[in-house]
């Protein structure tokens, strides 16, 4: 079933998400949503507080666009690492529609995760999966990548954000 997008500026996507404690049917049904929803969206990720969900999982695949390109991941429970070096990438959010701005990121990353049986696991990631992980980990915490802007940039999007809902 596709779910619905919550957009910017629900306070949903503001709140800290909780850990999932219990892999069972429903956590799989979730996830299979959010993956129905994100390739009806057509995102390369999409996180669980995106769907009004306020639990630590989310789903990724980059799809044409990258080296592990067309395969569908999930991450539950998931911690990120940074390593070495920085990286800018033009970034949107499906909460976030008609807004893109660079971002800056750690360049590699690794993530240890739970899969949907709970099992740990543990990737190392570079480049737009790298990207696409801190940026989906990021809705986690409630926070939108226009958060990382600079000030102006972001005043300059909420206004421009605000005129599209009072039109
Ligand atoms: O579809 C998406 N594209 C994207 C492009 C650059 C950096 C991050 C992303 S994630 C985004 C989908 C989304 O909003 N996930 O939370
Ligand atoms: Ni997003």
């Amino acid at each position: 079933m596709k779910l619905e997008i919550l957009k910017y500026p629900d306070p949903r996507l503001s709140l800290k998400a909780q850990p999932v404690d219990k892999f069972d049917g429903s956590l799989h049904q979730l996830l299979n949503d959010m993956a129905e929803t994100m390739y009806a969206a057509e995102g390369i990720g999409l996180a669980a507080p995106q769907v009004g969900k306020s639990l630590r999982l989310f789903v990724v695949d980059l799809g044409e666009h990258g080296e592990s390109s067309g395969k569908l991941m999930e991450f539950i429970n998931p911690v990120l690492s940074r390593g070495e070096g920085t990286t800018t990438f033009e970034e949107g959010c499906l909460s976030v529609p008609g807004v893109t701005e660079e971002v800056d990121r750690f360049e590699n990353i690794t993530i240890s995760f739970q899969d949907r049986n709970g099992k740990a696991q543990e990737m190392m990631a570079q480049g737009l999966l790298a990207v696409a992980l801190q940026h989906e980990n990021d809705h986690l915490d409630g926070v939108l990548f226009v958060e990382k802007l600079s000030p102006m940039k972001r005043r300059l999007i909420k206004k421009k954000l605000q005129k599209a809902v009072t039109l």
